[in-house]
């Protein structure tokens, strides 16, 4: 019996990436780096979680020793300006399914890789003021040691809902979230974003385009009260 539905943030809630890699590119410049990612570049970067970790990544890769600190806090100034403005709309099915849950008595809540000040403007941006308390949990990148394809982030808001794995839905784009999430015992529901699109996704329960997709799936999702 499903409690609780878990989302993850970046690709899942929202198109977010593209946001992300404009921001990195951003940040480069501003600190005067002659680096930029482009979409093909991104998208293999985007195999190391974490924008901290893929700054570290990228400069070990090109030989290089940078501030990832200092970048990587500009970069997330900038995301957040840009989210703030409203550059990024909730994926399709995203605020149905956040509705319905919540009116069949479901437990709501995010794990992620992002930063919480990401996170916070998103939902403001997207769900509107005080959309935060919709959600029992929201763990994000800064209270984890480790993150996707590692659990961790998962672990903690399973403890925070005081739920087993097999009592949540867990709401993923990416393979590493995938992982994360089926190391917990969550079922998963994919829906691969711009940036995952075509990753392996063997172990997900469901995997559909986009959460509008959910209904009509429902009878490839057993005994489940959310569809
Ligand atoms: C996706 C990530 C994040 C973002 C960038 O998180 O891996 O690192 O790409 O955000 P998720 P930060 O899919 O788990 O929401 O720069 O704040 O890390
Ligand atoms: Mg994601």
């Amino acid at each position: 019996m499903v409690r609780a539905v878990v989302f993850d943030v970046d690709g899942t809630l929202a198109e977010t990436e593209e946001i992300h890699r404009q921001s990195f590119n951003h940040a480069f410049r501003d600190e005067g780096l002659d680096w930029e990612w482009d979409r093909p570049l991104y998208a293999e970067l985007l195999a190391t979680t974490g924008g901290r970790e893929r700054i570290l990544a990228h400069a070990h890769a090109m030989g290089e020793t940078v501030d990832a600190e200092a970048i990587h806090a500009r970069k997330t100034r900038i995301y957040t300006e840009r989210i703030k403005k409203g550059s990024v709309a909730l994926r399709p099915g995203v605020a149905a399914l956040i509705d319905h849950a919540r009116r069949s008595g479901l437990v709501l809540a995010i794990g992620t890789t992002t930063s919480r000040p990401n996170v916070v403007a998103l939902l403001a941006a997207t769900l509107g003021p005080g959309s935060e308390s919709l959600f029992r949990s929201i763990r994000t990148g800064e209270d984890v040691r480790t993150k996707k394809p590692d659990p961790e982030v998962y672990r903690l808001v399973l403890q925070d809902l005081d739920l087993s794995g097999a009592e949540c839905l867990c709401i993923e784009d990416s393979r590493n979230g995938l992982l994360a999430a089926r190391a917990t015992g969550m079922r998963t529901v994919i829906t691969p974003s711009i940036y995952s699109t075509g990753e392996d996704f063997t172990g997900a329960d469901l995997i559909i385009p986009d959460l509008s997709h959910l209904k009509a799936s429902s009878e490839q999702w057993p005994n489940s009260s959310l569809i």
